[in-house]
């Protein structure tokens, strides 16, 4: 059923994660209307939309590597993700320029609200079918309804629904990576931090920031995100959020169930939640053009102090100290070098050890709006205001497994559900953000750059702009 080719490179693959996809392509008038259906049969999630769901997701990867617009539906035989739905779909939208079934789909009430109300921080499709069994057509029916969940995020996502909707520009995504990384240096100086996500693959907006951290030295990196959040929360920009403590266990790598090919859970230490942006992290030109200049990061800081009033402007270590690559990676197989002194950084690293034992009790931690009442959220969403609420992933990832959590937090989630089957139908290993795991030789394949993780998968590497499938 799997079969692949390998005699001929330029042939097109039947995996999408061989052929690699970029954000734009000549199809996307085809590709928009296949992952509209995708996206209605995830909505439905009866017994058989997960494999209709995906299906479609197969169907637009092939659009998006054909070199050529498609013209006629016989230019795909041979293609095996094109099925018979599929070509009908596409033969409407060649001979009369659209799809009715898409088209019925688009103007259909229930998706316009299952897509409504599935935009809500926290609610999926079995949600979004209560309210609208409970005849709500539009956000405010359900802000009126009042306090209808327990689930923090649903209360949030409510009370900040337009925020959280407008999607994240690469401006603000720039400016916060700016400030993670200023408060990073400050609690320890060796550590790399990455946005990953759709930034990483080139995309100009998202729903919300990912980024990924973690620190050369193994074990270091444990207590690091704590204590961002410590910082960040001083600087007053957590709204809210939750945090899971890393629950890896090395069985894990060979853990043969299904579960870890149709999830993209893992088990890193993360913190998701809502942060403050003030205004100018969307114009601030200043901000994004540090990016490259580690010695101008302290300014940034500053600039941002007159928001927050409470960002001190600390002295941070010179540039040497600080292993993060031009684009952000720490990559040793390429552009990355150590440039700090074994001195230095042994003097560093002692530094960090001996602060980490001296703040060893998070539980204390209190964040300002941690406790606020759904009454307080909403009428604080209602205040006058100098910052958007928007949507944040940071996850540590211990060193040994960093590459294997930079492909999967990367994505896209289409080519992290591909290149993990791929692994384990065509070489017979287990692909996971955590590493990768030869079930038959029943060893881990650890990588020291991203280069690797596919030299591993015997796959052509392919850059993030090119994993957009
Ligand atoms: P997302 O932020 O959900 O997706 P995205 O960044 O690709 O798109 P958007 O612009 O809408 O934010 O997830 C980031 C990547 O991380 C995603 O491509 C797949 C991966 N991922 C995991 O590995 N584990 C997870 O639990 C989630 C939610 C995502
Ligand atoms: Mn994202
Ligand atoms: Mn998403
Ligand atoms: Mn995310």
């Amino acid at each position: 059923a799997y079969h692949v080719d390998t005699s001929n490179v330029s042939e097109v693959s039947d995996w999408a994660c061989k052929r690699g996809a970029t954000l734009t392509h000549c199809n996307e008038k085809f590709t928009e209307a296949l992952e509209l259906l995708q996206n209605h049969a995830e909505l439905r999630n009866e017994a058989s939309d997960y494999s209709r769901a995906l299906a479609f997701r197969r169907a637009s990867c092939v659009l998006k590597s054909l070199p050529f617009a498609l013209t006629d539906v016989q230019q795909l035989i041979g293609y095996k993700d094109i099925g018979e739905h599929v070509r009908k779909v596409l033969a409407d939208i060649l001979d009369y320029g659209s799809s009715p079934e898409v088209e019925e789909i688009r103007n259909s009430e229930w998706f316009h609200k299952m897509k409504l109300f599935t935009n809500v921080f926290g609610v999926g499709p079995a949600i979004a079918k209560s309210w609208i069994d409970k005849g709500w057509q539009s956000i405010a029916d359900v802000r009126l309804a009042g306090s209808i969940s327990k689930d923090w995020r649903i209360s949030w996502g409510l009370a900040f629904y337009e925020d959280l909707l407008t999607p994240v520009t690469v401006q603000e995504a720039e400016a916060f990576e700016t400030l993670i990384r200023t408060e990073m240096k400050k609690i320890s100086p060796l550590s790399i931090v990455t946005v990953t996500g759709g930034f990483r693959r080139g995309k100009s907006n998202g729903h919300d920031i990912d980024i990924l951290m973690t620190h050369p030295d193994e074990g270091a990196e444990s207590n690091i995100l704590s204590k961002l959040m410590g910082a960040l929360n001083k600087c007053d920009l957590v709204l809210k959020g939750y945090f899971t403590k890393n629950t890896f266990s090395s069985e894990m790598l060979s853990d043969d169930s299904k579960k870890g090919l149709r999830s993209h859970f893992d088990h890193f230490e993360k913190w998701i939640g809502i942060c403050k942006f003030p205004k100018s992290f969307q114009t601030d030109r200043k901000l994004q053009s540090v990016r490259d200049s580690s010695t101008t990061l302290p300014e940034s800081a500053q600039q941002l102090s007159h928001y927050s009033g409470t960002i001190q402007h600390q002295d941070v270590l010179p540039s040497e100290h600080v292993n993060i690559s031009a684009d952000n990676t720490m990559s040793p197989c390429s552009k990355h070098t150590f440039k700090t002194d074994d001195k230095q950084k042994s003097l560093t690293l002692k530094r960090e050890r001996t602060e980490m034992l001296e703040d060893s009790s998070p539980k204390s931690k209190r964040f300002k709006y941690e406790d606020l009442s759904e009454k307080e959220v909403i009428s604080l969403a209602n205040s006058d205001r100098n910052w958007t609420a928007r949507r944040v992933d940071l996850i540590v990832s211990p060193y040994s497994q960093y590459y294997y959590a930079l492909v999967g937090w990367t994505g896209s989630k289409h080519f992290n559900r591909d290149i993990r089957l791929y692994a384990q139908k065509v070489l017979g290993l287990r692909l996971t953000s955590h590493g990768l795991f030869d079930m038959k030789k029943g060893e881990a394949l650890p990588a020291s750059c991203e280069e690797e993780v596919f030299r591993h998968l015997q796959l052509p590497y392919r850059d993030p702009t090119e994993r957009n499938c």
